[in-house]
């Protein structure tokens, strides 16, 4: 590689900062004054990168065919959490309900990529397990919704999405049903929800992707532990995005997307007793998993939905080409 590199310095010459300033447009009056700011950033962070590495072509063409492979792939999206950008922005929300006094209430944790909008409405109880799971674990998932003073919400909604006993997620994974393992649970007069389902496994990037490759360039893996993603929200109340971690889990504190908290993790009961069994209409045991949440009160509409960000099946021009393309 030695003899390919040039060894050379020019990015504080006069000549390359004034072609920075000309990629991003700022020697016209067009387009936007935000994007032209951020683009000057990043294209001039990385022109010193390649400058202070000595990036050489054929290093820069490699990374240029990783990135195609990433968007042919949809897999922007994966890499994304797995570069901890999604906990990042977690983390200036969190610091920013802070700096605003919005602290106490459940935690937020990323929403991943694999979310589908439309998932079939429960009121009160029902099941999602859509699909027979042979290899999956009976799974009872209930809890209560409060606000931070430990009143009920009755009428929440609470979207609840998982993956199957093999790590998969309906919509991504052609071999389920369109919304197995998905639902928009409505909390009963007591603020509670329950539903049956299949205890989820963890889930891995698949193998050889492009997520794969880069991950494993920085000596790392693509596994995410046991989770249950959340949407939490009712009228009056900052919406929320989470998820729990189920306990003992090898992944459960070794997460490639970052997503674990503490207050998150929760130990499943699994329950043998043929009574209880026989009580939840059961014919064998089965593990129950009970989260309960807390929302906290806000006046701000804005943030008592969640953020727009292009989604599979929901109803925006962006969520629709994403649609198109379920290789995640
Ligand atoms: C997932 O199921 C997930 O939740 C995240 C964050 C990334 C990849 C797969
Ligand atoms: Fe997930």
């Amino acid at each position: 590689m030695n003899e390919s590199t040039q060894n050379v310095r020019i990015f504080d010459t006069p000549e390359v900062q004034q072609f920075l300033r000309v990629i991003a447009g700022m020697d016209n009056t067009e387009g936007s004054d935000r994007a032209k700011a951020i683009l000057h950033r990043i294209l001039s962070d990385l022109f010193k990168t390649i400058d202070d590495f000595d990036i050489t072509p054929d290093e820069y063409w490699r990374a240029i065919a990783v990135l195609n492979a990433l968007g042919a792939g949809t897999q922007f999206g994966l890499l994304s959490p797995g570069l901890g950008f999604d906990h990042y922005l977690d983390m200036r929300m969190d610091a920013a309900d802070e700096a605003a006094q919005r602290a106490g209430g459940t935690p937020r944790t990323i929403e991943g990529p694999l979310y589908v909008a439309g998932a079939p409405e429960v009121h009160g109880v029902g099941r999602m397990d859509d699909d027979p799971d042979p290899d999956g674990e009976t799974m009872w998932l209930t809890g209560q919704v409060r606000d931070i003073q430990g009143a009920p919400l009755a009428g929440a909604q609470v979207e609840v999405w998982h993956a199957n006993s093999k790590g998969g997620y309906s919509f991504f994974d052609p071999t389920q049903s369109d919304y197995n393992l998905r639902r928009t649970i409505i909390t009963d007069a007591e603020g509670r929800y329950a539903v049956r389902s299949t205890i989820p496994s963890g889930y891995g990037v698949p193998p050889g992707c492009a997520t794969d490759q880069v991950l494993k360039a920085l000596g790392r893996h693509g596994e995410r532990p046991a989770h249950i993603h959340y949407f939490v929200s009712a009228a009056g109340y900052q919406h929320l995005t989470t998820q729990i971690n189920l306990a003992g889990d090898p992944y459960t504190y070794d997460d490639f997307a970052y997503a674990t908290r503490e207050e998150l993790v929760v130990d499943g009961r699994r329950i043998e007793d043929v009574a209880e069994i026989g009580q939840r209409g059961l014919d064998g045991p089965f593990t129950e998993v009970v989260f309960d949440v807390e929302l906290t009160a806000v006046d701000d509409p804005s943030l008592q939905t969640r953020h727009a960000r292009p989604r599979a099946k929901e109803s925006n021009e962006a969520a629709s080409q994403q649609a198109g393309s379920a290789k995640v």
